[in-house]
């Protein structure tokens, strides 16, 4: 038989029918019961529904974090179509790539994002649909039917996440119904989660991290959480002091704010019963400063979009600054060699891997890309490289892949490149993450110029139209030339090195 449930929107509709009181969501000072969320989700699935979008169809959500954001995934699951989420910094070219790969029919944004929607429909024959939350939503529910409910199996497919490419296009990671839920069966157990926690989610929740662990964790425990649209250090920090959050996850990023924000104030929170970081690494001095401020130990651990979460630092028992901990429970991870691909010792680095049934089903379209990064075995090669220590704890220690990871969103530099190639007066450039105390990283580009006039404003502007806001270099420099080795290979670690070595002068 079939495990149950064998999906998300199912242990959320089981919540809803047992308790439909229940407060799911608390949003700018109103709630949601778990009842009234479902009414809205059914009635989303029903107007996708008259709209004739069927099961495996792709919906893309393009909008900023609301309960009408959980509602619409939720509803789109109940009617057996696929989620699309995108980025909300996206501009038209990451759009027109992703809408045209994911054949997206029909896409749910609002006010703020609807120009942008509209700039590449045109070139988007497959998407018939775009509902602007503000405007339309209530008129495209309220010509929706009736809705007859058919939850997802767990092979289905469930959502298709873009991940940024090595190729400069992103691939659609394609997670099924069944993978999300051992994910978040993993996470519940992992962190001890319960139907009486509260969460604070801030986290964006068109990511792995927000959606599927911050979202889906409530959702699967019939817990409850306080969603705002954005971070805002000042207004979590006041949260965090009304004393009725029981748990907050979010990137490094937002951990340096919160520390900086508690040491301009006197009052500090009182406990909470946990702390979760991820998404990039968190510094041990960063962890080590929030454990003075706070009185807290920040649980580290280590996700991807194809996988979910992989590693993770113990709830009971030692949290190792600078580690990310040991597999999740149900799962597996290893060390192998680089290139002899063989199982590595302790404390020997070469790339992680990961296997599990919280592993995705492949890159959608792209059997090629699956190939490489799947193995038939089921070890998933995380492109991350770490060691194991002798007790089993995970450092990640760099990347295989070429990635930049700037407040916990990813950058691939050849997608910045490929952009900054069209850039008049530029003759060649190399993109490279520079240290940085904010963000973790940030983007920076080695530029060769045969117009002595392009200035760095000029070509930071130029990507305005084709990037979104954090993938644009925020540092430029101009190079005689690029370091290559004998083959003609641009030498990234020597162009980091000398831009290093520019900042310092
Ligand atoms: C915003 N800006 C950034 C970033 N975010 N620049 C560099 N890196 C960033 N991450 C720029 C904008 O382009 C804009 O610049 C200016 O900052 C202000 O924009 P705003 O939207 O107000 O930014 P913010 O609110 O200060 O955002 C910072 C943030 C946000 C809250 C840390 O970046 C964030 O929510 N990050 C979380 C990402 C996340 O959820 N990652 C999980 C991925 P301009 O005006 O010049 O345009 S899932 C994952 O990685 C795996 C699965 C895992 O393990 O979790
Ligand atoms: P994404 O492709 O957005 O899912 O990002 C996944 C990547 O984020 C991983 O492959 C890692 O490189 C990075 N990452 C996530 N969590 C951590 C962590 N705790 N420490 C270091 N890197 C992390």
């Amino acid at each position: 038989m079939a495990e149950r449930p064998a999906s998300v929107v199912e242990a959320f509709v089981s919540h809803a029918e047992r308790a439909p009181e229940r407060t799911c969501l608390f949003f700018e000072g109103d709630e949601w019961g778990y009842g009234r969320l479902l009414e809205r989700a059914e009635g989303f699935a029903a107007a996708l529904g008259s709209r004739g979008i069927s099961k495996g169809e792709r919906v893309a959500l393009f909008l900023g974090n609301s309960p009408d954001f959980l509602a619409a995934y939720l509803g789109t699951h109940l009617a057996g179509a696929v989620i699309v989420p995108v980025n909300t910094a996206y501009t038209r070219t990451e759009l027109r790539h992703i809408f045209d790969d994911a054949g997206v029919r029909l896409c749910l944004t609002d006010a703020e994002r609807l120009p942008e929607v509209e700039r590449v429909r045109g070139d988007l024959p497959e998407l018939e649909t775009v509902v602007g939350v503000r405007e339309d939503l209530e008129e495209f529910l309220d010509a929706g039917g009736t809705y007859e409910r058919a939850l997802p199996d767990g092979d289905d497919l469930a959502t298709i996440a873009y991940t940024s490419g090595t190729t400069g296009r992103s691939k659609g990671a394609m997670l099924l119904h069944r993978n999300l839920v051992a994910n978040v069966r993993a996470v519940c157990e992992a962190w001890r989660w319960g139907s009486e926690d509260r969460l604070l989610l801030t986290l964006p929740l068109f990511h792995t991290h927000g959606l599927t662990v911050g979202a889906h964790g409530t959702f699967f425990m019939g817990a409850s959480a306080e969603l705002h649209r954005r971070f805002d250090a000042d207004r979590v920090y006041d949260a965090l002091l009304a004393g009725e959050t029981t748990m907050f996850f979010g990137v490094p990023t937002m951990y340096a704010r919160l520390l900086r924000e508690a040491r301009a104030r006197e009052e500090r929170p009182g406990p909470l019963r946990l702390y979760v970081a991820g998404s990039a690494p968190l510094s041990p001095g960063a962890f080590a400063e929030f454990e003075e401020l706070f009185g807290e130990r920040i649980l580290e651990r280590y996700g991807m979009t194809e996988t979910g979460m992989n590693l993770t630092n113990p709830y009971d028992g030692e949290r190792r600054p600078g580690t990310v901990g040991g597999p999740f429970p149900g799962q597996e991870a290893r060390v192998v060699g680089v290139k002899s691909r063989e199982v590595m010792g302790p404390e020997e680095v070469g790339e992680i891997e990961v296997r599990g049934p919280h592993v995705f089903a492949g890159y959608w379209r792209r059997p090629d890309a699956t190939e490489e990064s799947l193995g038939a075995d089921g070890w998933f090669r995380t492109g991350d490289l770490g060691s194991v220590s002798g007790d089993g704890y995970y450092t990640i220690t760099g990347r295989a892949k070429e990635l930049i990871i700037s407040g916990g969103y990813n950058v691939y530099p050849r997608e910045v490149e490929e952009v900054l190639e069209n850039c008049p007066g530029v003759v060649e450039v190399a993109v490279v993450g520079l240290p940085d105390e904010e963000y973790g990283e940030k983007v920076a580009a080695a530029v060769v110029r045969d117009d002595p006039g392009l200035e760095a404003g000029m070509v930071m502007d130029f990507c305005r139209q084709d990037l979104a806001g954090f993938k644009r270099p925020r540092e430029v420099v101009f190079v005689d030339g690029l370091p290559r080795n004998a083959l003609g290979k641009v030498q990234k670690h020597l162009v980091r090195e000398g831009l290093i070595e520019g900042e310092a002068d």
